[in-house]
């Protein structure tokens, strides 16, 4: 009895290691352990087998049947992993894994959309240092060693002559000084204020731009940046508003308004019911700037202007705290 136990063992367990399918194992499970199974059978016989035997032989059956169910469920474990990753296991019609894909984050969307409609005017695009001379940041824009624009700026000094940017127009100084008029350029990039609540933060982008030559007017101003807002709002419509204002390197200088893209100039919270958004800043190059760069103000004119990039995905969108751009909170960023 205990030969046939035993024989019964091995002539299963080696069928189990040989099998290929679920099915045959299945097939092999119902031959051997099944209910009319042939070790069920053999148990069955135990009956006949001498008191003083039986005891031994139970407990050999049982550990028999033990294993084989243990190794019955090592191998359906294997097969089922086998047929989910094996020849012919793929299913076409599954759809593709996503691949978590990564987006242009608001800020630079604004920033490429403003630089391409400065492109498709005829402007060159110059970029430059962030840690800046204190001569291109200040100096050269007509803004000396205490003068009281300085103040305005909160600068980031790194010594007595080194700073980071707090605008781009260093840059437009450096292109003026390497070539001659006519000249088209924006600048645009990063720029740096000590200044943190709702509506600043200590790192911002803007553009900035300038165009110098011969006979240029504040009408030719006027029209580049009517064109400008027409095209970055999408609205051929859109009102425009020169407030006259004051920069140490532009006379006259103005602050320009669009009719609120929100509200359509009804009054709403984004414009505090004036009707009214201010975008930037503008006006005629000082000449002492022109100086500077080895102009002749009698012979060379130009204009300039500058806009926050933040600012103006805030009024687009609506969005009332500029610190969100910088989170990066995806609930946020993936909205754009
Ligand atoms: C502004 C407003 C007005 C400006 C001036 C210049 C330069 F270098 F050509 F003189 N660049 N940018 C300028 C003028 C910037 O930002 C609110």
């Amino acid at each position: 009895m205990e030969q046939e136990l035993r024989q019964l063992e091995s002539e299963a367990a080696e069928k189990l290691s040989s099998l290929k399918t679920l099915q045959d194992l299945e097939d092999v499970r119902i031959r051997y352990l099944g209910r009319k199974g042939l070790f069920t059978g053999l148990l069955r016989q135990l009956g006949s087998v001498s008191p003083e035997e039986r005891p031994r032989l139970g407990k050999v059956a049982n550990q028999i049947k033990e294993g084989l169910e243990k190794k019955f469920h090592a191998r359906k474990a294997e097969l089922a992993a086998a047929a989910e990753t094996g020849p012919g296991s793929d299913d076409l019609s599954l759809p593709g894994r996503v691949i978590p894909a990564g987006r242009i984050h608001p800020v630079s969307q604004i920033m490429d959309e403003v630089c391409s409609i400065f492109v498709d005017l005829g402007f060159a695009v110059a970029e430059g240092p962030d840690v800046e001379l204190d001569y291109y940041n200040f100096e050269a824009l007509n803004i000396p060693q205490h003068h009281p624009a300085r103040d305005m700026h909160d600068t980031f000094y790194i010594s007595d002559s080194i700073l980071l940017r707090t605008h781009t127009s260093p840059m437009q100084i450096r292109a003026m000084e390497m070539a001659k008029p006519p000249l088209r350029i924006i600048a645009p990039g990063k720029v740096y204020r000590c200044d943190s609540d709702i509506t600043h933060t200590p790192m911002f982008h803007q553009v900035e731009g300038f165009l110098v030559d011969t006979k240029v007017s504040f009408a030719d101003l006027k029209g580049v940046l009517t064109v400008f807002c027409q095209k970055m709002f999408d609205q051929k419509d859109i009102g425009l508003r020169f407030r006259p204002s004051f920069f140490p390197f532009t006379e006259p200088s103005a602050e320009v308004d669009i009719g609120c893209v929100i509200c359509r100039g009804e009054g709403c919270r984004v414009c505090k019911q004036t009707g009214w958004l201010e975008i930037l800043g503008a006006g005629m190059i000082d000449p002492e700037v022109l100086k500077m760069v080895d102009y002749d103000p009698e012979e060379f004119s130009g204009f300039a202007f500058g806009l926050g990039i933040e600012r103006i995905a805030m009024l687009k969108y609506g969005i009332d705290d500029i610190r969100l751009f910088y989170e990066n909170d995806l609930r946020f960023l993936n909205q754009f």
